[in-house]
């Protein structure tokens, strides 16, 4: 190697580490886990941090010997290897010290776990509700219940448009929750294994179909806390993300208020007459957010995987088996029902898009009330 490429090789090695040291103080954080919002997340936030530190210590201590004795003793310098087998001594130290270093780390562990599961107490309840691909809220106390579904358009997933800041991150309904409050969650799914995971928040808990699984969080300041899927649950597993708003006591009961008249409201509309339009305008909206994951925006299904709606015969066929289809599903197939999942006015007016859509002119309105009949 000439001096000049040493020189290059130089510049650029030094240039790297400045380059690293300069930018380290603000890159420390996202290297480390959030230190969050809640009394658990400061719990584990320092229990890691404890542990961290304690493995750092640990790391110098050896290395420190070692190094000190491979330098001091090496073989250059006439030192020769010592001949001895088994010291009681040496056996009994290294075996004390592990051990009373991990006392000393599982008793805040514990502590911490005991914290963890204590979910008693508790101010409210929220159940939550897996599927795929999306996330159900039940207020329990209230009787509020609704769906949360990924917001980012496609165009953007697809690349035909910029990613915006909460790329994937993004819902249409967020969790809204009071701070200061000790919320108990409850935790399932519909479908396969899905986990609720807010790091800020400090709760990552399985959901699993036919159990529920408890957590708690009680929050400390206002703030929208993002979080994902932490199960491979299936296509969409990235695309059910999870976005919980925290907010004042008063805020949250304004909230609430609203959307228990909001469902009032559409629980008197069921018995309406509805027209062509709103519930092809409703319908539209129902089948981009609940169906076109699957059957695709445009109708035409992904072929092998899900059928179009585009020209189907069921869409254009009998009313009845179409809403046989959709609300009670299709067993064994991914086709799930969805007769629990949305309500009259969402049931009728989606059937009534798909029956009407991209050239399935069957003229069929499908009110409200019909549906409620066939429950
Ligand atoms: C998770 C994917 C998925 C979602 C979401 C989904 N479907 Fe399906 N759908 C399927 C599959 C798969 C089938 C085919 C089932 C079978 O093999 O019989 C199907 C079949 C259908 C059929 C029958 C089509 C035919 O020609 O046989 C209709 C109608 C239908 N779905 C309506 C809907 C509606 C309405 C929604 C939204 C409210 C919806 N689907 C959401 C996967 C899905
Ligand atoms: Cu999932």
């Amino acid at each position: 190697m000439t001096l000049s490429a040493i020189k290059k090789v130089g510049a650029l090695v030094s240039g790297l580490v400045l380059s690293g040291i300069a930018s380290s103080a603000f890159a420390i954080q996202p290297w480390n886990m959030p230190e969050g919002v809640t009394e658990v997340s400061h719990i584990i936030y320092d229990l890691h941090s404890l542990i961290f530190w304690i493995c750092v210590a640990i790391a110098v201590g050896v290395f420190a010997v070692m190094f000190y004795s491979i330098f001091a003793h090496r073989k250059s310098k006439g030192h020769k290897a010592a001949q001895f087998h088994e010291s009681t001594l040496v056996e009994v130290i290294w075996t004390t010290i592990p051990f009373v270093i991990l006392i000393f780390i599982a008793i805040p562990a514990t502590k911490a776990l005991i914290k963890i599961d204590d979910v008693g107490n508790a101010d409210m309840t929220l159940k939550i509700t897996g599927y795929q691909w999306k996330w159900q809220y039940d207020y329990l106390e209230d009787g509020i219940s609704y769906y949360s579904n990924l917001k980012t358009p496609r165009a953007q997933i697809y690349g035909q448009e910029e990613k915006g800041e909460n790329y994937l991150l993004e819902v249409d309904n967020e969790v809204v929750l009071p701070i200061n409050k000790k919320i108990r969650f409850l935790i399932t799914a519909s479908d396969v294994i899905h986990a609720w995971w807010v790091p800020e928040l400090a709760v990552k808990q399985d959901a699993i179909p036919g159990f529920v699984n408890e957590a708690w969080t009680r929050i400390d300041k206002p703030g929208v806390y993002r979080g994902q899927c932490a199960e491979l649950c299936g296509r969409d597993h990235g695309f059910m993300p999870i976005v919980v708003r925290a907010v004042e006591q008063e805020e949250y009961d304004k909230w609430m208020a609203k959307k228990k008249q909001v469902a009032q409201a559409e629980a008197a509309s069921v018995d309406q007459q509805w027209n062509k339009d709103d519930l092809m305008t409703k319908g539209e909206e129902i089948y981009n957010k609940t169906c076109a994951s699957c059957h695709q925006a445009s109708g035409e299904g992904l072929a092998g995987m899900f059928p179009a709606i585009k020209g189907s015969e069921v869409a254009k066929g009998d009313a009845h088996e179409h809403l046989n289809v959709v609300i009670n599903g299709r067993s064994g197939t991914s086709m799930a029902a969805f007769g629990p999942q949305l309500n009259d006015v969402q049931l009728a007016s989606v059937v009534t898009y798909q029956r009407n859509a991209w050239g399935n002119d069957t003229g069929d309105i499908i009110q409200p009330n019909t549906i409620k009949a066939l429950r």
